[in-house]
């Protein structure tokens, strides 16, 4: 085709999600909701590919978060394109890693901590309800959707966290001493300062030497014709935002819903914005606007 393919989706519902809970960094797993979204997205990934007569993705990209690897995990299988031992973290130099790519009928996933969620801050772990009522409206909206809007910062001390039973399956969630330094531990030893709290506009700054330098990059080296990013609601927003020159003003009123695939075209002369759409628009206006009131009354 003469345009490359993103197809940009939100991970499925996550536990944090359906309580009405800030997640941010917090590695919360994905509802059995959440799962059926992720088939359902690759499902309709499937459809397009299929009767517009192109390649399903030559490669996939999700943040170092679970909920978003879970939803990768689901499409791959959906889409046979099963994974194993293609999974690459992406620390600090993509192109060190470039070399593993390439893998004939599989597709490699490059999983990259500048692709999580914004940092929620002091926020993370709160119920959304609590975070109106204590700041009020106007507020509670700046600080979710402002494009420098930005929580408190968290107290790195002390951090939600998922507990386990011996079987592995999720018996609720706590606030611990984090473990963030385990999982981060390669970036925080090549130097990257991770954030205590993150602004839109952050994730934006973080974000963009990953699209440009790795993701678009890697598409033109590769002569690739689309690929799948399974992000979060911050994330997407900013890939949104970098790829359509979307303003700061406007960005204030699109919110994402979960799992349902947003397709963006870029030119295979300049890779510059052609056109976007949800593969399900219906859905997608309706799950965006729950997910703009969680929080108020109506979505307690
Ligand atoms: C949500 C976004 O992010 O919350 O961090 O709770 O995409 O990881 O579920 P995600 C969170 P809002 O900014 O929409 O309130």
């Amino acid at each position: 085709g003469d345009t490359f393919k993103l197809f940009i989706l939100r991970h499925g519902q996550s536990e944090l999600n359906s309580e009405n809970i800030f997640c941010g960094w917090i590695d919360a797993k994905l509802t059995e909701k959440g799962k059926l979204q992720a088939r359902h997205s690759a499902k309709l990934i499937k459809q397009y590919c299929d009767s517009n007569n192109i390649p399903l993705p030559q490669i996939g990209y999700t943040s170092r978060l679970a909920r978003t690897q879970q939803t990768m995990d689901v499409i791959l299988e959906e889409l046979r394109l099963g994974h194993e031992n293609h999974v690459i973290t992406i620390n600090t130099d993509i192109n060190e890693e470039l070399h593993k790519i390439g893998l004939e009928g599989q597709l490699p996933v490059l999983q990259t901590w500048r692709l999580n969620e914004r940092h929620y801050g002091s926020w993370q772990g709160q119920r959304k309800p609590n975070a109106l009522k204590e700041y009020g409206k106007e507020k509670y909206m700046y600080i979710r959707r402002d494009y420098n809007g930005k929580p408190p910062k968290v107290d790195l001390n002390l951090e939600m966290i998922q507990e386990e039973n011996d079987q592995g399956s999720s018996t609720g969630y706590d606030f611990k001493e984090p473990n963030r330094h385990l999982k981060y531990g390669l970036e925080e030893k090549a130097n990257e300062r991770l954030p205590e709290s993150e602004s839109l506009c952050e994730v934006v700054t973080r974000l963009k030497p990953f699209l440009n330098a790795g993701i678009l990059s890697i598409a033109k080296q590769n002569n690739q014709e689309s690929c799948v990013i399974v992000g979060h609601g911050s994330s997407v927003r900013s890939l949104l935002k970098i790829l359509e020159g979307i303003s700061d003003e406007e960005i204030k009123d699109i919110d994402i819903p979960n799992g349902i695939p947003l397709v963006i075209e870029l030119g295979r002369e300049n890779y510059q914005f052609v056109r976007k759409f949800y593969l399900d628009p219906e859905s997608a206006k309706v799950n965006a606007q729950m997910v703009r009131d969680e929080g108020f009354e109506k979505n307690p």
